[in-house]
């Protein structure tokens, strides 16, 4: 895919005293679903609970165990096409790491940036040097053959051809899948009524426009994700392959690479989590398919950095609510007046 824009992220500071204050609160995310707080001491991270390349960040900064400030974009509700965000990452994308005044865009590169930069001490290692060459190599190999999964595709085919789909989960319920697919067709019309709001950042827009439009027509094409899930199939059958020739160590203390948790788990981790709430699981690994990732897809759930990873059924229920609040309305009057009427029956029956 060639990229969109090239030119560097500019930056800005909104020097405002309310801004400054609620630097200090853990989401900086304001009312109106922007976010101008530039002005951070710290890490920033700016990102949405469901992308997948914000998971995969999160996963990491949580594994080093790296206190950070966060903002939301509201994905959505087109919150990257916003002029102040397009500023900070003119792809127009999640995530982007701000570490004081630099702008660190592509969760590739920022994992690769705390990893160069907050490498000291106790901080946990996630590319462990010590470990010599053939595992650096291994580690370099399956990071490189899981990211090459294009995760976007994987995840938006998979809402367009349910017929190849068994059982998809929170927070790809039906929906949220119907509203993924309405946003993804208005997408074109979204994208074009930002760049006529907003002319300086037109060029950027348009070009975004043209990068969705060729995607769409890979989303909507059944052999194109039918090949997409091919080469999941290869990825995990490599991977499958990996975890067997371990069996004869310590399995407790052993990951994909390695035996500390490396860029490749988080890479793996994220990328079984993602087939799993799309409902691949049964296709992928479940009933025996694949014994060895399902024991790692469960024992990874474990860590503290995928809790805090990933979101929890109470934030699914939140998300639903929000896609569909007169239908859940509706659910909900029509459950009390099911336990009332039905309380009022077996009074009557007694
Ligand atoms: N190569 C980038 C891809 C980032 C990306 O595709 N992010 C998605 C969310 S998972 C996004 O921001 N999509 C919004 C859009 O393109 O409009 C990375 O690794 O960070």
């Amino acid at each position: 895919m060639t990229p969109i824009i090239t030119h560097s992220a500019a930056f800005f500071f909104v020097f405002d005293s309310v801004l400054l204050q609620s630097c200090t609160r853990s989401d900086m995310s304001l009312d109106d679903g922007s976010c101008r707080i530039n002005i951070c001491n710290g890490l920033l991270l700016y990102y949405h609970q469901y992308s997948f390349y914000s998971q995969k960040v999160l996963m990491a900064l949580h594994e080093k165990k790296l206190p950070f400030e966060s903002c939301i974009i509201d994905l959505p509700k087109g919150g990257q096409y916003e002029p102040w965000y397009l500023q900070i990452n003119p792809r127009g994308e999640v995530p982007v790491l701000q570490d004081c005044g630099k702008l660190i865009p592509d969760s590739t590169r920022i994992i690769d940036y705390l990893e160069d930069h907050f490498c000291i001490a106790d901080i946990p290692k996630l590319i462990p040097m010590e470990e010599g060459f053939e595992v650096r190599q291994r580690i370099t190999y399956y990071r490189h053959i899981l990211d090459q999964i294009p995760a976007g595709i994987l995840t938006m085919g998979s809402f367009f051809h349910p017929e190849l789909v068994k059982r998809p989960k929170a927070p790809f319920l039906p929906p949220v899948r119907k509203n993924f697919i309405r946003t993804e067709n208005n997408r074109s019309e979204i994208l074009k009524a930002h760049a006529e709001n907003n002319p300086e950042c037109r060029h950027i827009l348009l070009k975004k426009l043209e990068f969705h439009e060729r995607r769409h027509q890979i989303v909507t094409n059944k052999e194109e994700f039918l090949s997409v899930l091919n080469q999941v199939e290869d990825v995990l059958d490599k991977v499958e392959e990996e975890l067997a020739s371990h069996n004869h160590k310590n399995q407790e203390n052993w990951w994909l690479c390695s035996n500390t948790f490396t860029v490749a788990d988080i890479s793996l981790t994220i990328l079984l989590e993602r087939l799993n709430q799309l409902g691949f699981e049964c296709a992928f690994w479940k009933d025996s398919r694949r014994p060895n990732i399902e024991k790692y897809y469960k024992r990874v759930q474990e860590r503290e950095s995928y809790k805090k990873s990933i979101p929890n059924i109470f934030f699914h229920l939140k998300t639903v609510v929000r896609v569909k609040p007169i239908a859940i309305g509706c659910a909900v009057v029509a459950g009390m007046f099911l336990i009332v009427g039905g309380f009022f029956i077996i009074r009557k029956m007694m």
